[in-house]
């Protein structure tokens, strides 16, 4: 029999929405031990967060997210707020007894993040981090391909995530929407928030990186601050490329911006090895490019699998709809949400758990401390 689980979600940008899609969506696609209920959503903001209950189907609104905590009817605490919040939020909610889901990344610098760590397993409840592009059946498949041992050793990771939003010098920072433009909310810039997804897949898919090298810019130097009013220095990286060695030996290539005029997300990822190679990109999110040197050589090019099939052979598809009918942006996190419950059902953790996603924060701290010395720096 489905278990219903009590949902308290705080925060409601866009990924208040992504995540509250999942929850709603999961049990019509997905058989699982749970069923997520809409209990309650907190901000601050009560006319604000009143219309996001009523959009959403959530059952009641809290304005202190410490109260929300206090609620005896609340199983699963999801925290959506930027990322100076996560830490107090997860700790609170993990000594509360609540299970946590956190957006990524898990926390501002790794020191946070391993005190968060502590924190769930000190109390012993589900924790997950919604590092969802792990989840897109493509990058899924690409896990499998490599574990099957199809590429061989790997020589070569590389991977991009590019956007051009922040262009325009008059785009304030701070306040809902602009927060990631404002280090003392974000922590850091692109790092923090594009990388970050990039790394995670990364150490998924090639196992733990030794040590970086990086440099950082930041383009437009001071910006108007929403809530001051005042013209501020900006403390984020705009911009940030860096070069990693792999515990396995290869080698890696990271660039993400935020000033890369013509793409709007567009993350990519190439992987080398000797015997095949595999890439990737979001804007096309359910082809998997895949070439086989074991290929008949008059044969032997670039495939450009479509990610769509039943039968189980690819992975999440046969929820959906009739093979070749393609999913996207949004499914990953209701795969997340589903593997979650799932988890719940068998007593297992969810990947990446705080503890895995702290591997991606230590990641974060060593680029951004590297980009400040100019030296090559060892992940701590
Ligand atoms: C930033 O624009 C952003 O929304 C990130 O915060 C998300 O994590 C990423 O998936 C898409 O881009």
């Amino acid at each position: 029999m489905t278990k219903p689980l009590n949902i308290g979600l705080i925060g409601y940008g866009f990924m208040g929405r992504a995540h509250s899609n999942a929850y709603r969506r999961v049990n019509n696609f997905f058989e699982l031990p749970y069923r997520p209920v809409l209990k309650v959503v907190c901000a601050r903001s009560a006319e604000s967060v009143k219309a996001f209950a009523e959009t959403w189907g959530y059952e009641s609104i809290e304005t202190d997210w410490r109260k929300l905590l206090e609620r005896k009817d609340i199983d699963a605490v999801d925290i959506c707020v930027p990322n100076n919040l996560h830490k107090e939020i997860a700790i609170a909610a993990a000594k509360a007894g609540k299970m946590v889901l956190c957006e990524k990344p898990l926390s501002m610098n790794a020191a946070e993040g391993e005190e968060m760590c502590q924190a769930v397993e000190q109390a012993g409840v589900a924790n997950t981090v919604w590092y969802n592009y792990r989840r897109v059946p493509a990058v899924t498949m690409a896990k499998q391909l490599i574990e099957e041992g199809r590429l061989g050793r790997i020589f070569h990771y590389r991977a991009n995530f590019l956007q051009d939003w922040t262009i325009s010098a008059d785009l304030p920072q701070g306040g809902a929407g602009l927060w990631r433009l404002d280090a003392t909310a974000a922590g850091s810039g692109v790092t923090g928030d594009l990388l970050a997804h990039c790394i995670d897949t990364a150490i998924w898919l090639n196992g733990s990186i030794n040590n970086v090298t990086a440099m950082t810019e930041t383009f437009i130097k001071e910006r108007k601050h929403t809530i001051s009013g005042k013209v501020e220095k900006v403390g984020i990286d705009d911009a940030c490329a860096f070069l990693c060695r792999f515990n396995n030996g290869s080698l890696g290539l990271f660039e993400s911006t935020r000033y890369a005029r013509g793409h709007k997300a567009l993350y990519t990822f190439e992987i080398n090895g000797e015997k095949a190679s595999i890439k990737w990109d979001l804007h096309d999110l359910h082809r998997l490019e895949y070439f086989d040197h074991g290929d008949e050589g008059k044969l032997r090019a670039w495939r450009s699998i479509h990610v769509t099939d039943h039968g189980g052979e690819h992975p999440y598809m046969s929820h959906w709809w009739v093979p070749g009918l393609q999913i996207g942006y949004e499914h990953s996190f209701v795969h997340q949400v589903a593997d979650f419950l799932e988890g719940l059902g068998k007593g297992q953790p969810t990947s990446p758990t705080f503890r895995e996603a702290l591997e991606t924060q230590k990641i974060c701290d060593a680029v951004l401390n590297s980009a400040k010395s100019g030296q090559w720096t060892d992940v701590g």
